[in-house]
């Protein structure tokens, strides 16, 4: 058994124009792509982790061997991160209706505005490669950012929406803009699905 890279979930070009085609064709076929082989090259020698769930790696990163624990936190992570990022995102539109999430992000950030100010002001002042996550612990949402492909998962926390900060997630249209892409990037989020995730970590 090995992990495989999901099916792509609607067009290359589906995003655009918050996201072109050609950033999201190298992003999966390449970048995601890349994740996905290197962690199966990783536990190439432990079938016993093979069987695994993505997460299930993820949060016993501590018990996976030293000499792959790296390739595991860095390329599991960047299988996981993507995943959730593909299916997070949706070029049929659909904002936040009046819901549970909406609901969860008022008490917790005061206003709509207030929660994309804050989430957009963590991905965009991030230093170097990452994510900025809106997460669910204890009840309560938070907005944190992690390095490289590290995930909230690790740190006990479940991510409803991630935003790539990664260079190569906007750096063809956007070149050093990371801010615009950013800006572009909530016409795109997938709210119904990101509610529905909401709701299923609520009730659990
Ligand atoms: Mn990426």
């Amino acid at each position: 058994m090995s992990f495989q890279i999901p099916e792509f979930p609607y067009r290359f070009d589906a995003l655009e124009p918050a996201i072109d085609a050609e950033t999201m064709r190298i992003h999966y076929t390449k970048h995601h792509q890349g994740y996905v082989n290197k962690l199966n090259d990783a536990l190439k020698e432990y079938p016993n982790l093979q069987s695994l769930e993505i997460s299930e790696l993820l949060t016993q990163l501590d018990t996976i061997p030293n000499e792959i624990r790296t390739a595991v936190q860095n390329n599991a992570g960047g299988h996981y991160n993507h995943s959730l990022f593909w299916t997070s995102l949706t070029g049929e539109g659909g904002g936040l209706q009046t819901n549970n999430l909406l609901n969860a992000i008022m008490k917790e950030f005061g206003t709509f505005e207030k929660f994309k100010e804050t989430f957009g002001n963590a991905a965009k002042t991030h230093f170097g490669s990452g994510w900025a996550w809106l997460v669910y612990e204890h009840g309560q949402l938070k907005i944190m950012t992690t390095v490289n492909q590290d995930n909230p998962i690790s740190q006990g926390k479940i991510p409803l929406l991630g935003l790539d900060v990664w260079e190569h997630a906007y750096y063809l249209h956007y070149q050093n803009r990371r801010a615009d892409y950013v800006d572009a990037w909530w016409s795109i989020v997938n709210w119904p699905e990101i509610s529905d995730r909401f709701n299923r970590v609520a009730e659990g």
